[in-house]
């Protein structure tokens, strides 16, 4: 089989009819951004079954246009924390279907563009345009912190949750002693490549002190944790752009969204650190992880900023780039950083969806021999070692789940 139809393998095993679930076996229900960069591949070789999974994952829209991080379409008790813990039946204005209280970077509105480039299904943008518009204005709404207009998460299941930019603010939040945590995911990966147990004690905390208010705090500030990511609002940003453009197609009013994306480029384009050559909150330190880099998807760096971030940073062998010893790359923690890990999750390893975001953002910044560079560098990766939920740098292991379904997607679209 060529690359392209192992891909397509691995999305039609792991699709349940319903929708297409992120891996076989640790993975069993439905994540929002990995249907979304499911959809994006789809577009591709199946934009019908693309369209099928943007429908799925909106069937768990609220009321208030949240789209959730997680929909439990069907029961799947091997995995914990699942329905029981979110208790969506008890909140005003969730759907039917249960899912989590809480998002995911909103790429399903770029998605939705990659769809309709690739074959216009008549109907389905006065479909669903008004839904992605319902919650995006709901995150400038909901999640404003500040007064730069970039919006905050409230919980890391949000992002890259285990990744170590959000420590710091992790440590902030109290756990009860002696509660038992029932950790399914060990069941299928090494405890090495997954979170540690007072992370997961943190995680379940913050959604019991959440729950509280139907995971409406009255404001994101007021959360038990509170963290603005350069990456989830790089990602929305771009689906900002993608969305207005959307309307445009269809003769809507794309007023907001476009008005949403300029304003969230100029607040990315504010956290640029000269010294450093990445992106990061002006007043703090960098992150150092692949969040500093991701503004580069969302296309505020200039001509200069993007050759520097790329030679002294994405590329640079002591930071993200590929290095004697250390032949893969991006990783997605900066090799330099005390906190990096090779193997565990978020915290070190490659990832093909972060890959994927690069590779976008150096073509929009105009660097696209560098862009094809780290597409023939990804390329080759899922060719040696298949389509791993993430892997290690050194030796390019596979690691996490395996066939895992953003990953053979994204190589259905970089192919
Ligand atoms: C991971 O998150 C879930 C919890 O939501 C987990 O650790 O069990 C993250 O990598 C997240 O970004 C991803 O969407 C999800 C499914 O692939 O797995």
């Amino acid at each position: 089989m060529t690359l392209a139809e192992r891909a397509l393998d691995v999305l039609r095993r792991n699709d349940t009819g319903l929708f297409i679930k992120p891996g076989p076996r640790v993975y069993p229900f439905q994540w929002n951004w990995d249907s979304a960069l499911v959809a994006l591949g789809l577009a591709r070789v199946d934009p019908g079954r693309g369209r099928a999974e943007v429908r799925s994952l909106l069937r768990g829209q609220w009321a208030d246009g949240m789209v959730p991080h997680m929909v439990f379409h069907t029961p799947a008790p091997e995995y914990r924390p699942g329905p029981e813990l979110w208790d969506s039946a008890s909140c005003p204005g969730a759907p039917e279907v249960p899912t989590s209280g809480i998002t995911q970077p909103p790429v399903l509105a770029t998605a939705v563009r990659a769809l309709h480039e690739a074959a216009p299904e008549p109907g389905f943008l006065e479909e669903v345009l008004p839904r992605l518009d319902a919650w995006h204005a709901w995150l400038g709404r909901e999640r404003s912190f500040d007064d730069s207009s970039l919006v905050a998460i409230v919980h890391p299941w949000e992002s890259a949750d285990n990744s170590p930019r959000f420590d710091r603010a992790l440590a902030g939040v109290d756990v009860e002693p002696g509660v038992e945590v029932e950790r399914t995911d060990r069941a299928h990966v090494d405890a090495d490549e997954r979170p540690t147990e007072i992370d997961y004690r943190r995680y379940l905390a913050i959604v019991d002190r959440l729950q509280a208010s139907g995971y409406r705090p009255a404001s994101a500030a007021e959360s038990p944790f509170v963290y603005v990511d350069l990456a989830f609002n790089s990602v929305l940003a771009a689906a900002e752009v993608d969305l207005a453009w959307l309307w445009g197609e269809i003769g809507g009013d794309g007023e907001r969204a476009a008005r949403a994306a300029e304003r969230l480029r100029e607040a990315l384009a504010a956290c640029w650190d000269v010294d450093e050559a990445v992106f990061h909150h002006p007043g703090e330190d960098a992150s150092e992880t692949v969040a500093d880099l991701f503004p580069l998807y969302a296309g505020v760096a200039d001509g200069i900023q993007a050759r520097r971030l790329f030679d002294e940073a994405l590329w640079a062998p002591e930071r993200y780039g590929p290095a004697p010893g250390s032949p893969w790359a991006v990783t997605s923690a900066s090799k330099a950083s005390a906190a990096f890990d090779a193997r565990r999750y978020w915290r070190g390893p490659v990832w093909i969806n972060v890959n994927w975001f690069l590779i976008r953002g150096l073509e929009r910044s105009g660097l696209v021999a560098e862009a094809d560079a780290l597409r023939g560098l990804t390329l080759g990766l899922v060719e040696r070692s298949g389509f791993a939920e993430y892997y290690h740098p050194a030796t390019g292991e596979p690691l996490g789940s395996r066939d895992f379904s953003w990953s053979a997607a994204l190589t259905l679209d970089l192919l």
